[in-house]
């Protein structure tokens, strides 16, 4: 597989500063000889930034950096498009405001080639905003609701060439939801599993029954990984950590999964902040999270029952 990394620096969808320099550390824990390792061939692409910032403006007065994000987006969805092309891209960030770019890049890719785009959202958060409904105004709590074509971006966002159904998204690790991200989410066909059907199903039983879906579709699937999906003690390197998140093994578990199913078309890696790691534990859980992804295993599975 040919892996193609394309740096992010992004960091202004987020209220805190260090998401800019997610792309050095994934580098530095050395995200592109993992890859190499298991037989991967790797064309890192270097990091992307904008040019000329739009002069764009929303009545909602809490909303920060709307011209650079407006930007970022427009940026993205043209760089996620054409590295679609061929290849697994792996967007390494930079803030979750870059998923608006690349889901809404990516959907145009996948009606080129006639199979539906689905989403695997690992999230602590929906990030279900609107422009007019986020209080924090910090734009990383805005692109699923964005990229499923929510009313409350016209005029602002770049226009989707097609937006992605909201039934086409299930979230993992939600275990924050501001009310009206709530309300909302709530009359959509998105899947939502929060900690507790974890807790209670596993993470095997949720993912499952997803893949399903996405194979019986022949889709493409992109997934969306924010650290802040992880629980703070094994990933400390987030802005916006939320106890009880996922475990070590739960996430290494679906990331083995995603590569089993053979599905995983794309992947996002965002929120890291170096700023707050700790000697690089964070930045190295990504990058073998990645690598169970892409095919890293303990044992090869038994093809007897055991
Ligand atoms: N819902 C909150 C907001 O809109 C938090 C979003 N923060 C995230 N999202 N880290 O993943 O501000
Ligand atoms: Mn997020
Ligand atoms: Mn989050
Ligand atoms: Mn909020």
């Amino acid at each position: 597989m040919l892996c193609k990394l394309i740096g992010v620096p992004l960091q202004d969808g987020a209220p805190r500063l260090g998401c800019e320099m997610g792309p050095s550390a994934l580098r530095t824990a050395g995200l592109a000889d993992t890859l190499i390792s298991l037989g991967h061939r790797v064309a890192d692409l270097g990091n992307f930034t904008i040019t000329d910032v739009p002069d764009a403006r929303h009545a909602n007065p809490a909303i920060r950096q709307l011209p650079e994000i407006v930007a970022w987006i427009k940026l993205l969805q043209e760089t996620a498009y054409n590295a679609s092309a061929d290849g697994f891209p792996i967007f390494m960030g930079g803030d979750h405001a870059l998923s608006a770019g690349t889901v809404a890049g990516l959907s145009r890719r996948s009606v080129e080639l006639g199979r539906p785009l689905y989403v695997l959202w690992l999230d602590a958060h929906t990030d279900f905003h609107t422009l007019d409904t986020t209080e924090s105004g910090n734009l990383h709590g805005t692109p699923v609701a964005y990229f499923t074509g929510r009313d409350g971006f016209q005029n602002t966002f770049p226009p989707l060439t097609v937006p992605v159904p909201t039934s086409r998204v299930c979230m993992i690790g939600i275990r924050s939801v501001d009310p009206e991200e709530q309300a909302a989410i709530r009359k959509t066909e998105a899947t939502v599993h929060d900690m507790r059907m974890i807790d209670e199903h596993g993470v095997a039983t949720l993912l499952r029954a997803f893949l399903d879906r996405v194979k019986a579709d022949n889709g493409m699937l992109h997934v969306s990984l924010d650290v802040d999906f992880l629980d703070p003690s094994i990933a400390p390197a987030v802005g916006t950590s939320v106890p009880g998140g996922a475990t070590f093994r739960e996430a290494h578990l679906i990331m083995e999964m995603l590569h089993d199913s053979g599905l995983a078309t794309s992947l996002d890696l965002v929120e890291l902040n170096p700023f707050l790691d700790e000697r690089g534990r964070t930045a190295t859980l990504l990058v073998d999270l990645t690598a169970s992804l892409m095919g890293r295993k303990v044992m090869d599975r038994p093809t007897r029952s055991f």
